[in-house]
C-alpha cells in the first residue's frame, strides 16, 4: 500500500539544465570539500555537488556547499569600485585606473607625513594562497609596512603560538583519516557537527565502525556532546586547569610513555613540578568537573594505544588560548600520542583558507614559514625576491587586535582592509565604530559593497569571489585543494591577485620584485620558496591537485602523494629537535558574572551561517533558518526573568546592550546564554574579548552579561526588522 508523499506528491528533483559539471573546491570552511559546480546551455551556474572521489568529502556537501552556486550573483556584490572623500559625504562610481591611483597616492602621503608603518594592512583567511603570498610580497617588499595582519588573529592565533611553542612551528599534524585509526577521541571546544559537518561526517562513519569513545569538553550541550559517550560541562575559560589535572593523574599514576619523553622532549621536570599542584580535587573546584570524572578520562586517553585531540573556538578565543593549545600538546608529548596514525593534537582550523595565510601570507613573518626574526630568513627572502635585506623589518609588527588601538592613539592613520568584517566580527563595536571614524583613509576590498565595514571607507574596492578566480586553499589536514575559476567576475570586480598586482605596479619604489601575472606562476615562485622544507610544495602543480582532489604537505618534488602526518620520526621543528613540555600556571583573569552581570555570555556559530552572512544572509534557503538574532537561553534563568520563548529580550554588559530573541533551551546551563555572533549591531555590542598574552586572539567565548525583559514586544520587533533590512 502507498501512504502520504509518495502517493499523493512524490519527490521529484528537478532537472536545471546542466550541460557541464565544473571541479573547484568549496569557499566556506576549512574542511576543504572538493565541489562541482553546474552549468547550463547559457553557462549560469545552477548546481552543485560534491565529488565522490574526493578523498576529504567522499560525494558529500554541507547545505553552504549544496547552495554555493547561488553566491554569484546575491544582493550586494560589488560591480564597481566606489570613491568619496570624507565618510559624511555619498560614494561616487570610478573606473579602476582612479581608484588605485589615488589608493597608492594616498598611501604613499600618510607614510611619507607619518612614516611607513602608519599605513596598515588587515587580511583574511579567505583568499586564495597565491594572493596571500602576493599580498605578502607587496606588504613586505614594496609598501614596507610592518602592521600587516589577518583576520586569523581573530581566530587560529592561539593554535599557531601553541604550536609554535611547543612544537618550534606551526603546522597540524594530522589528518582526517587518524579518526579511522584512533582508540580515544577528545573534542575540546569544536561543534564539529554544524561548523566542519563533512569532517564531523568523516569522524562518525569512522566511529560507527570501530566504536572509540568520544569526549566532547564544552560548556554547552552541543550537537556534539549529544553524542557523546562523556560530555564534560566544564566552567568557562577553565580548559588549562583541566588538562594540567589530566596530566597530574597521568604521571601521578605512571601512566605517561616515559621513553617518548625522555627521547623527543625537553622540561620535563619543571612540567611535572607544575602539574603537581593540579590535583583533580583541586582542579575539579576551579573547573566544576569532579575528580573521578578527571581520573577516568586520565586513564582513558593515556591507556589508549592511540588517542587524539581535537579543539577550535572554545580553546582557541580565550584568555588562555594559547596555553590551552600548549595544554593539549603537553597531554600528547607525555603520552606518545603524536606522528602515529590514530595520534594527534589535530587543531580544526576555521576558515576556507586559514592554512593558506599562516603558511604564505608573510603576515606574522616571511613565507613558508620563515621568521622576520631570523636574519638568515631574511636574507633568503631578500635575495629570492631581489630587494634590500634591510628594508624587510626585523621583528613582526602589530597583531590586527592591536592595530585597531592604535588607530585610537593615532599611531596608525591609515588602513587596508581585504575580505574581514570587523564592524560585525570584533569585539565592542562601539568601540570599533569610533576607531574606524578617525582613520584618514579606510579601503575596504570585499566581494560586498554592502558589507557593514564599508560605511567608515574611502575607497572600495569590489573583489571577485571565490571561484570567480583560480587558485589554492590549504584545509584543516594541509590539504592543498585547487580552487578552479568557474564563471567570470560579477560586474567589474576583480581577482584580489589582480588587485595586488596593480598596486604594486603602480606604487612608486624603485627595486620592486617582480609579481607574475597569473597565479599559477605565482604558484611555481612559493615552490620554489617551499623546497626542503616543512611545508614543502615542490611536488605540486595545478593539474595534479585537480586530478588528485588535493595533496596534502610536505610533498616534495617526485613524491607520488603528499604526507598524512607530521613528526613522524619524533624530531620537532625547534633547533635541538626536541618538542617542549611547558608548564603552565593558571591565572583566573576574566570577566566574571557578578550581581550586577550574573550571567557569562557566550558566543559562536550555527551551521547554516557563515560569519557575518555578506553570504548567508543573502541565500535565502539558509537565511530563512535564522534570519535574526537570537540566544540560547536555559528555562529556568528566563522563567525567573519572565521571559517566554519566542520573546524579545535585551542583553546588556559593561560595553553596551542588544537585542535577541530568546530561544528556551536546555543545551545552556542557568549561568549563560548563547549568542550566533553572526549577526551585525547584536552580540560584538556586548563582547569584551580580553586577549590571549601570547596570541592577542581575543577571549570571544567569555564576558559577563544581564538579560532584561522587553516590555513592548512590538516596538522591539520593528526596531529588528528595521535594523536587519537590506
Ligand atoms: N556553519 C559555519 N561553519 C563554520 C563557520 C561559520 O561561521 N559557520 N566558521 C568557520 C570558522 S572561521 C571557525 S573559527 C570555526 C569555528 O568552529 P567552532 O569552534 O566549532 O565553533 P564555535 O561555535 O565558535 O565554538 C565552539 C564551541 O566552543 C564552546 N566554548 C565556549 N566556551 C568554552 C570554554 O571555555 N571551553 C570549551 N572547551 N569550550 C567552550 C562553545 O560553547 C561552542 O559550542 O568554524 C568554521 N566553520
Ligand atoms: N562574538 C564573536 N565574534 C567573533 C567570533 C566568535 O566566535 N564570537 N569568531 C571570530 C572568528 S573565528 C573569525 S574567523 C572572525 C571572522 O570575521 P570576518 O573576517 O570579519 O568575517 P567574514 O564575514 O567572513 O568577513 C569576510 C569578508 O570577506 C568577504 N569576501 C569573501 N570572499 C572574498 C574574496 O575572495 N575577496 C575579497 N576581497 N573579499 C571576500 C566577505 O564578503 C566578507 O565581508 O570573526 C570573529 N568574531
Ligand atoms: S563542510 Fe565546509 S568545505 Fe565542506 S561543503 Fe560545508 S562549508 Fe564547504
Ligand atoms: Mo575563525
Amino acid at each position: 500500500m502507498l501512504f502520504g508523499r509518495k502517493k499523493k506528491n512524490p519527490i521529484r528533483l528537478p532537472d536545471k539544465g546542466v550541460v557541464e559539471w565544473r571541479y573547484t573546491t568549496c569557499g566556506y570552511c576549512s574542511t576543504g570539500c572538493s565541489i562541482e559546480v553546474g552549468l547550463d546551455r547559457q553557462g549560469r551556474p545552477v548546481a552543485a555537488r560534491g565529488v565522490a572521489d574526493a578523498d576529504v568529502n567522499r560525494g558529500k556537501l554541507c547545505i553552504k556547499g549544496i547552495l554555493e552556486y547561488e553566491l554569484f550573483r546575491t544582493p550586494g556584490r560589488g560591480r564597481v569600485p566606489l570613491l568619496r572623500g570624507s565618510i559624511q559625504a555619498p560614494f561616487r562610481e570610478a573606473g579602476w585606473d582612479e581608484a588605485l591611483d589615488h589608493m597608492v597616492a594616498e598611501m604613499v602621503r600618510i607614510q611619507e607625513t607619518h612614516g611607513r608603518d602608519a599605513f596598515a594592512i588587515v587580511s583574511t583567511g579567505q583568499i586564495m594562497t597565491e594572493e596571500f603570498y602576493t599580498l605578502g610580497k607587496l606588504a613586505r617588499g614594496v609598501i614596507g609596512t610592518n602592521n600587516y595582519d589577518g583576520n586569523t588573529t581573530l581566530c587560529m592565533a592561539s593554535a599557531v603560538s601553541g604550536y609554535k611553542r611547543s612544537f618550534g612551528s606551526d603546522g597540524p599534524p594530522g589528518c582526517y583519516e587518524d579518526f579511522e585509526h584512533t582508540d580515544c577521541l577528545l573534542a575540546i571546544g569544536s561543534n564539529l557537527p554544524e561548523q566542519h559537518p563533512v569532517i564531523y561526517w568523516r569522524m562518525r562513519e569512522a566511529r560507527e565502525r570501530r566504536g572509540f569513545p568520544l569526549i566532547v569538553v564544552d560548556p554547552r550541550v552541543t550537537m556534539l556532546a549529544q553524542q557523546a559517550d562523556m560530555h564534560l560541562a566544564l566552567n568557562p575559560g577553565t580548559d588549562v586547569v583541566l588538562l594540567n589535572a589530566l596530566a597530574h593523574v597521568i604521571l601521578d599514576e605512571g601512566l605517561q610513555d616515559q621513553a617518548y619523553i625522555d627521547a623527543h622532549t625537553q622540561g620535563f621536570e619543571a612540567f611535572q613540578a607544575l602539574v603537581q599542584q593540579y590535583d583533580p580535587r583541586s582542579a575539579a573546584a576551579v573547573c566544576g568537573i569532579d575528580e573521578d570524572r578527571i581520573r577516568h578520562l586520565a586513564r582513558l586517553f593515556a591507556r589508549a594505544p592511540a588517542a587524539m585531540t581535537i579543539w577550535t573556538m572554545g580553546i582557541n578565543q580565550s584568555t588562555h588560548g594559547s596555553d590551552g593549545v600548549v595544554a593539549i600538546n603537553n597531554l600528547h608529548l607525555i603520552t606518545g600520542n603524536i606522528g602515529r596514525p590514530g595520534a594527534a593534537p589535530l587543531s580544526i582550523t576555521g576558515q576556507s583558507n586559514a592554512m593558506g595565510t599562516r603558511e604564505w601570507s608573510s603576515a606574522s613573518g616571511l613565507p613558508g614559514y620563515r621568521y622576520l626574526e631570523n636574519p638568515d630568513d631574511r636574507r633568503e627572502v631578500a635575495r629570492f625576491w631581489g630587494i634590500d635585506e634591510d628594508f624587510l623589518p626585523q621583528h613582526r609588527g602589530l597583531f590586527m587586535t592591536d592595530i585597531l588601538p592604535a588607530i585610537e592613539t593615532g599611531q596608525i592613520k591609515g588602513l587596508w582592509l581585504v575580505a574581514t568584517n570587523p564592524m560585525t566580527s570584533m569585539a565592542d563595536t562601539a568601540r570599533i565604530r569610533r576607531t574606524l571614524q578617525r582613520l584618514e583613509f579606510l579601503v575596504v576590498q570585499d566581494a560586498y559593497a554592502d558589507v557593514e565595514t564599508n560605511e567608515y571607507s574611502h575607497v572600495y574596492l569590489p573583489a571577485a569571489l571565490w571561484a570567480e578566480k583560480q587558485g589554492c586553499f590549504t584545509n584543516t589536514e594541509r590539504r592543498v585543494n585547487l580552487v578552479r575559476n568557474v564563471v567570470a567576475p560579477y560586474g567589474d570586480s576583480r581577482p584580489d591577485f589582480w588587485i595586488f598586482n596593480e598596486i604594486a605596479r603602480r606604487f612608486p619604489r624603485t627595486d620592486k620584485p617582480h609579481f607574475p601575472e597569473t597565479t599559477e606562476q605565482a604558484f611555481e615562485e612559493m615552490k620554489q620558496l617551499s623546497r626542503g622544507r616543512m611545508l614543502d610544495i615542490s611536488g605540486m602543480d595545478y593539474d595534479r591537485l585537480e586530478v588528485e582532489r588535493g595533496l596534502q604537505w610536505p610533498c616534495p618534488d617526485g613524491q607520488a602523494r603528499g604526507a598524512r602526518r607530521l613528526y613522524t620520526d619524533g624530531r620537532f621543528q625547534h633547533r635541538d629537535g626536541r618538542a617542549r613540555l611547558i608548564p603552565l600556571p593558571f591565572v583566573d583573569n576574566n570577566e566574571r558574572p557578578d550581581d550586577d552581570y550574573p550571567m557569562w555570555l557566550n558566543s559562536g556559530r550555527v551551521v547554516e551561517h557563515f560569519h557575518t552572512r555578506t553570504r548567508t544572509g543573502k541565500i535565502g534557503n539558509q537565511n530563512k533558518f535564522s534570519p535574526v538574532p537570537y540566544m540560547e537561553i536555559n528555562p529556568d534563568a528566563a522563567a525567573a526573568l519572565g521571559i517566554g520563548h519566542g520573546e524579545y529580550a535585551r542583553l546588556v554588559s559593561r560595553r553596551g546592550d542588544a537585542l535577541v530573541l530568546a530561544q528556551l533551551t536546555q543545551r545552556v546551563p542557568r549561568n549563560m546564554v548563547f549568542v550566533p555572533f553572526h549577526y551585525h549591531e547584536c552580540v560584538n555590542r556586548v563582547s569584551l574579548g580580553l586577549l590571549d598574552p601570547h596570541s592577542r586572539q581575543p577571549a570571544y567565548k567569555q564576558c559577563a552579561v544581564r538579560v532584561e525583559k522587553v516590555q513592548d514586544q512590538e516596538a522591539a520587533a520593528r526596531l529588528d526588522l528595521a535594523a536587519r533590512a537590506y
